[in-house]
């Protein structure tokens, strides 16, 4: 796995000691590649155009005007004979096109599987469930404690298990290149890996209602040490009103959605 060191790319933070490819790492080559090309397309296409446009423009010293074989509308080009010139063209572009189709959808199919596989190979994967309500974010831990905050350990695989209590929100870290639907009766998945301990911001994505502007969370990403420390205070939110099969909490979480409120205050800083 490749190492970048925990570089920061303009406002993306890329996954550094983990040695784990995060999303945020991977959507950023998506896009460098699709800029690079589109603007080598672009520079091409412009500069032929621009050429052929010098080299068949009119010149008053030129009367008559040399008999040259101008392009008509509706005429297919045959330049370099046979329609080498159109043939060529098109290669390249289905070329080009079908390579980006196949090399996104690869890095997709990445993206989608990776926590799975590190899970599958005994890599540390921690899995948050995120409820989105009018107008809030609810996150539960594997060991059922709550909070309104999302703190997670640095390099680290954090997969987010999202859906919402009442109606369509999308959570989504932008820094983090994190982001999913959070639909009612379902639940979405999207994972990220943060090597820089710091404060983001999650947002919802979704309009949903008056309050929607002000639906963030801050996510606090923290040295491992620290979370161990500050994860090993957190106490179930629902402790005493469920036995401890619930396990993950979710079941509290979706039969009582008038819990949310207090569980701000469920024993988690
Ligand atoms: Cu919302």
């Amino acid at each position: 796995m490749v190492d970048v060191g925990g570089a920061v790319v303009g406002d993306t933070v890329l996954a550094g000691t983990s040695g784990i490819r995060a999303p945020a790492e991977v959507f950023n080559s998506i896009f460098v590649a699709f800029l690079g090309l589109g603007t080598l397309v672009g520079v091409v296409v412009i500069s032929y155009t621009l050429y052929n446009a010098y080299k068949y423009r009119y010149r008053e010293d030129e009367d008559p005007a040399p008999d040259v074989d101008r392009p008509e509308v509706g005429e297919l080009p045959e330049g370099g004979g046979k329609g080498k010139k159109l043939f060529l063209s098109f290669g390249i572009s289905a070329f080009i096109v079908l390579s980006l189709v196949i090399w996104t959808y690869a890095s997709l199919l990445y993206v989608e599987g990776k926590p799975t596989e590190v899970q599958q190979n005994g890599g540390d994967v921690m899995t948050v469930e995120v409820d989105g309500f009018r107008f809030g974010w609810q996150f539960t831990y594997p060991n059922g404690a709550q909070a309104s905050t999302l703190r997670v350990p640095a390099d680290t695989v954090i997969n987010l298990s999202v859906t919402s209590q009442d109606v369509f929100h999308n959570f989504g870290i932008p820094e983090l290149r994190a982001k999913a639907d959070a639909i009612p009766g379902q639940t979405t998945n999207a994972w990220f890996v943060a090597d820089e301990p710091g404060t983001y911001q999650a947002n919802c994505y979704e309009i949903c209602g008056e309050g929607h502007s002000g639906m963030t969370a801050d996510v606090v990403v923290m040295n491992g040490s620290a979370f161990e420390e500050w994860y090993a205070a957190t106490e179930p939110a629902n402790a005493s009103a469920s036995d401890s099969t619930a396990g993950n909490g979710t079941e509290a979480a979706v039969s009582a959605p008038g819990a949310l409120v207090p569980a701000r205050a469920g024993g988690v800083p």
